[in-house]
């Protein structure tokens, strides 16, 4: 016999949504059991069948066995659990829509470093393996504020170490291999006999798994499956701090990718993927590819991928992102959707099948074969199409530009600047709104300028304040938000846009082709005044 104990509450307030928190406070009293309880009230528990995983950062091991025994006394019937703890973000996706379950929890802070002193968090997906909209969020915040109590089962910890079945109470305990039924998922939709091939016949790749979970997937994907040579993956064991590495494949933290891929003994193709394997970036050889072309360049050529091969019902980017694919959209003549930042927006485009391929400037990018970004996915469908096409990444991308002409893109992300500041400073920008349509600014004038509000095409819920976005005339823009899933004072990010139609493009650099958007966002915004910051943190 084992005795449910239920224990009274302190006050714990958790976030609103996807909870992400320094590691410390979750491992605080009950701070991650009022969290799941909450969940299960508002979701509910008895009966159902919920997939269970993590990224496999510290504290995702006693995490996982404390979600375990909630659910058991909350009368879950199954639970679904990668071994040992790990599911990538994608792969749990995949399984609540596989497996059709009543939903799932992930253990994740993403892209945030891992560690006892780093960040941690957790999450619900929905039925359809989607993040929780905002009504469901919201619901689970506020009753996280009235719990008093939550309910867990007191056994010993179950055994993940060994693929089977088992029990916690009277609950099913389903401990499965984290990576053979996502395996399964890409082999459906991309054509692993020509990427084979193109590995036969001497083609190389980098993939920087960043010590965090893509490294299992990687290996088998890329190594076993695919065969490229042994060791295309580094990084590639899963480690409780990620080995101290950012998992945040950008080119400033996938550095070493990055200084391999520009040197003079760069393989063929580099790619790195973030702490939970939803994000995604490819680098070519001797060429960075921003993530907002990588999403156009996928769109325009996911036919080639037998997944695709009937074609795209629609493509959906995150406002931020660059209007590059948005030019493919036009040219195929499929609706672009333009959604607000995060992926759960993407949601009911897919589900409706208004969209089949979605992304965002923030080195996401996925299609309806999950409801989350997928890194994997992406760099897979890259490789696709190098291996029908032939050529290298550059050329790809030179004759992308060629056909589209190039949006020039990049984002300057100010961390951790005082909160009040960067309210302050977006106050006053918003203040301003009204006034900027039709002044000049570093020889641009001004399109329009709005505070970017979003209603949903499918289910009409609005989503306003989303963003900043001043627009020029001939399509340069600039956008300015907020970050929401920071954990330490304000994140300022600072996205630039400039077109340049024609073959040839501008013969500058990305950072030079934007200097005058640059230029003009400081005289609008006033950055450096409102925060303080003279330059950024990190520039992608
Ligand atoms: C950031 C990105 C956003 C992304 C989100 C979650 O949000 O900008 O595009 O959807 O992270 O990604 P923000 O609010 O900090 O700008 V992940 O890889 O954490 O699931
Ligand atoms: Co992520």
């Amino acid at each position: 016999m084992t005795a449910i104990q239920t224990i009274a509450f302190t006050d714990q307030k958790p976030g609103t949504s996807g909870l992400r928190k320094k590691t410390r406070v979750f491992m605080g009293p009950h701070y991650l059991e009022n969290f799941v309880q909450a969940t299960f009230d508002v979701v509910g528990c008895k009966g159902k069948t919920f997939v269970l995983g993590g990224d496999g950062r510290f504290y995702n091991d006693r995490a996982v066995q404390i979600i375990l025994a909630i659910a058991a006394a909350n009368g879950a019937a199954r639970v679904i659990v990668g071994q040992g703890g790990i599911l990538s973000t994608p792969a749990a996706s995949h399984l609540i829509r596989l497996n059709k379950t009543d939903g799932g929890l992930i253990l994740s802070a993403s892209h945030n470093p891992g560690g006892i002193d780093e960040d941690f968090g957790i999450k619900f997906n929905m039925p359809n393996g989607g993040p929780a909209p905002e009504s469901i969020t919201d619901a689970i915040y506020q009753r996280t504020l009235a719990t008093t109590e939550y309910h867990k089962l007191s056994a010993p910890d179950v055994d993940l170490t060994r693929l089977g079945r088992s029990h916690a109470g009277a609950m099913l305990v389903d401990v499965i291999d984290p990576v053979n039924d996502y395996a399964a998922l890409m082999e459906s939709l991309f054509d692993f006999d020509a990427i084979r091939a193109m590995f036969a016949r001497g083609f190389r790749m980098r993939m920087d798994s960043m010590c965090a979970v893509t490294g299992p997937y990687a290996v088998h994907i890329f190594e076993n499956r695919l065969g490229a040579a042994q060791g295309t993956v580094t990084h590639a064991t899963p480690l409780p701090d990620f080995g101290g590495m950012h998992p945040d494949p950008n080119p400033t933290w996938a550095h070493e990718l990055m200084a391999e891929m520009m040197g003079p003994y760069a393989p063929d193709f580099g790619a790195a993927s973030d702490g939970d394997g939803d994000r995604n970036m490819v680098v070519g050889r001797g060429i960075y590819v921003s993530p907002s072309d990588s999403l156009a360049v996928l769109a325009a050529n996911a036919h080639l991928a037998v997944g695709y091969k009937t074609g795209l019902k629609g493509i959906a980017r995150s406002m931020p992102t660059s209007a590059a694919v948005d030019r493919v959209g036009a040219a195929m003549g499929l609706t672009t959707y333009e959604t607000p930042t995060g992926w759960k927006f993407f949601g009911n485009l897919l589900d409706a099948g208004r969209a089949t391929i979605c992304g965002e400037e923030s080195f996401g990018t996925g299609s309806d074969h999950v409801r989350e970004k997928d890194g994997l996915w992406a760099i897979l469908l890259w490789l696709n199409i190098l291996a029908v096409r032939g050529g290298s990444v550059a050329e790809i991308l030179a004759q992308h530009w060629a056909k589209y002409g190039r949006n020039y893109y990049s984002r300057h992300d100010y961390e951790a600047i005082e909160t009040a500041r960067a309210d302050a400073m977006m106050a006053n920008l918003r203040g301003k709104l009204p006034t900027l349509a039709g002044q000049t600014i570093q020889g641009m004038t001004i399109a329009a300028a709005d505070d970017f509000s979003y209603t949903d095409p499918v289910d009409g819920s609005i989503s306003a304040r989303q963003g900043v976005r001043v627009v020029f005339d001939g399509g340069a823009r600039i956008v300015l938000r907020l970050s929401g899933t920071g954990t330490s004072g304000a994140t300022l990010r600072l996205y630039l846009e400039r077109y340049q139609a024609g073959p040839n493009g501008l013969d500058v650099s990305v950072q030079t082709a934007l200097a005058p958007v640059i230029a003009a966002a400081e005289e609008i915004a006033q950055i450096t005044a409102q925060t303080g910051r003279a330059a950024p943190d990190v520039i992608s």
